[in-house]
């Protein structure tokens, strides 16, 4: 089995300089190599590096857009080459902006399948917000809505292309939603687990339930971990910290039932921002998190359930 390792020094989707630094620092912590000691080939395919786009026309409620458009296309394309080869691509962000042509690239894999792609998304935000309702103008507020074609702001991408429904977007760990942006997702029925539904229900029962769902429907499941998802304590490096986030214990239960549900399909690690870190301490449990949804494990454990 290979993982193909796709470096994405983009920062300008999120307003701060920084997670251009990221793809070194994944590289740094031994990414390779912690993937290497499970068994898996590990395929780098190295930086996308694209000029800014021409064609796109700068905006002012989506900042940066020639570059992060530029970008998309690359990733688009990236991902679903290094699919279609047979690996699981793995995007090194990198802001969350990168999900719109991760995403979209396996969502282009998966119609191939002819299997539906669901999204887990795994982050202190809901990222569905459109130019017109961002407080911010920042694209990685926005990726979820782009790759469910509820936020189509310029021709970034084939308007023909396969979209993500919105109801097989899986949202854990929220507890930043901006006040139009709750409209949307509550309109476009996302699935949105708060820390408020995980405190109440238990990290590990909402996974079971959301892992059910993509297997009795043949899925292939994308998973997409924000660094902000972690409590700001665990994972200090990131330029969006919200309080009150996930545990590592947490996190890492996560990691440990996707990989035993051997559905996922492709990953992104995204908003890093080594500049902000604490000595690399973000970077290496980004790193020891991929490693455990790829089958590191503490103790062997009978297979339950089959
Ligand atoms: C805020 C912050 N909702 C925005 N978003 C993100 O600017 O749209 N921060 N993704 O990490
Ligand atoms: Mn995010
Ligand atoms: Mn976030
Ligand atoms: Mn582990």
């Amino acid at each position: 089995k290979t993982v193909a390792l796709i470096g994405v020094p983009l920062e300008e989707g999120s307003g701060r300089g920084g997670c251009a630094m990221g793809p070194a620092a994944y590289r740094i912590a031994g990414i390779a190599s912690a993937l290497g000691e499970l068994g898996y080939a590990v395929e780098d395919r190295g930086d996308l590096r694209p000029q800014p786009a021409a064609d796109l026309a700068p905006m002012d409620r989506a900042k940066h857009l020639p570059v992060v458009g530029a970008f998309t296309r690359a990733i688009e394309a990236e991902t679903y080459a290094a699919a279609t080869s047979g690996a699981v691509p793995i995007l090194l962000g990198g802001d969350h902006s990168l999900s719109m042509g991760s995403v979209s690239g396996m969502a282009r894999y998966a119609a191939t399948l002819d299997r539906p792609l669901y999204v887990l998304w795994l982050d202190a935000h809901s990222d569905f917000n459109a130019p017109e309702t961002s407080p911010s103008g920042n694209i990685h507020g926005m990726p979820v809505a782009f790759f469910c074609g509820k936020a189509e702001f310029a021709p970034i991408l084939p308007s023909d292309r396969p979209l993500v429904d919105p109801r097989r977007v899986y949202q854990v760990g929220i507890r930043s939603v901006d006040e139009e942006e709750r409209r949307l997702i509550r309109e476009n029925a996302v699935n949105v687990f708060d820390m408020r539904a995980i405190d109440e229900e238990g990290m590990g029962s909402i996974l079971k339930r959301i892992l059910a769902d993509v297997r009795d429907a043949g899925g292939l499941l994308h998973v997409s971990l924000d660094v902000d998802f972690l409590d700001p304590d665990v994972a200090p490096g990131v330029g969006t910290t919200v309080p009150g986030g996930a545990t590592f214990r947490e996190a890492h239960l996560i990691m440990e039932l996707l990989h035993d549900s051997g559905l996922v399909s492709s990953l992104d690690l995204v908003e890093l921002n080594p500049f902000l870190d604490d000595r690399g301490r973000s970077a290496r449990i980004m790193v020891e998190l991929a490693a455990s949804l790829f089958g590191k494990r503490i103790l062997d454990r009978p297979t339950r359930g089959g």
